[in-house]
């Protein structure tokens, strides 16, 4: 793999400057996939399992988490569900989503967006919209929810692989291009506990979101301050992704006690 053909060019450093975030098409093949898809099957498995044998559950908002295996699962939100909604992390349930942190084509932009070589991993979601099942994710942007576990919130950003195609039925990803230029925004409140992470409608312009349609294999790089959210997946497909966040190097992963360079 031509690793300097995969650096971030000054057109994505630009977009992602002005609009917060761009995207990379097919960037893994037919077979990857199948592979990724396979690891996040065995990835729930595993984490079931680890679930089985010890649950430490609890609820918020009336949403469901449970903690086992090292990672936080979080259920569908939809009484008794069983169905598993994110895992974070996500990366050692199964080795070849530990190989993939490593991936140049994860690595490479992330470099020029952190702005140091070697760049380490903040956290890694697993986002599993089930078909008929995937609920939205409302709108909100991920800094406030990191800010207080991080010295550099601004240096977060994201690198999103979807593993299935993407699009308006099932609930791809949507952005409000330009809402990360004002930094962190205020959240809502009376709105539960998760209300202060959900971003204040009266901060952003809702009308000029935009859908981020992507085909399986796609990359999506945004913003630790962009507003963003998604639909349910009304479709009979599923929407998987992956959302890896890096960071500079020499600091401790989210959640973890551990620090994870990449590259
Ligand atoms: O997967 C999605 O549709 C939304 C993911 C997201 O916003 C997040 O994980 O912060």
């Amino acid at each position: 793999m031509d690793r300097t053909a995969l650096r971030l060019s000054d057109e994505e450093r630009l977009l992602y400057r002005e609009q917060g975030y761009f995207v990379r098409r097919r960037l893994f093949s037919p077979d990857e996939l199948d592979a990724l898809r396979d690891a996040a099957e065995c990835s729930v498995a595993v984490a079931r399992a680890a679930s089985d044998r010890g649950r430490d559950e609890y609820a918020i908002d009336g949403n469901v988490y449970r903690e086992a295996g090292g990672t936080t699962i979080q259920l569908e939100h939809r009484n008794d569900s069983e169905t598993v909604r994110v895992l974070e992390p996500f990366h050692h349930l199964d080795p070849r989503f530990s190989t993939l942190l490593d991936d140049p084509r994860f690595v490479e932009p992330m470099c020029g967006l952190v702005g140091t070589r070697p760049v380490a991993v903040f956290t890694d979601k697993l986002n599993l919209k089930r078909p008929r099942e995937g609920s939205q994710f409302r709108w909100h942007q991920d800094s406030p929810y990191w800010n207080h576990a991080t010295p550099h919130v601004d240096r977060l950003p994201n690198a999103m692989l979807v593993l299935d195609d993407a699009d308006i039925a099932n609930g791809c990803l949507r952005m409000i291009p330009g809402s990360h230029r004002k930094g962190m925004l205020p959240g809502l409140e009376g709105d539960g506990t998760l209300g202060p992470l959900f971003t204040d409608p009266r901060y952003f312009d809702a009308s000029t979101q935009v859908p981020v349609e992507l085909e399986a294999g796609g990359m999506l790089f945004f913003s630790p301050h962009m507003v963003h959210g998604s639909q349910p997946n009304d479709s009979d497909r599923a929407r998987r992704a992956l959302i890896v966040t890096y960071q500079p190097a020499g600091h401790r992963m989210f959640k973890v006690d551990a620090k994870r360079e990449a590259g």
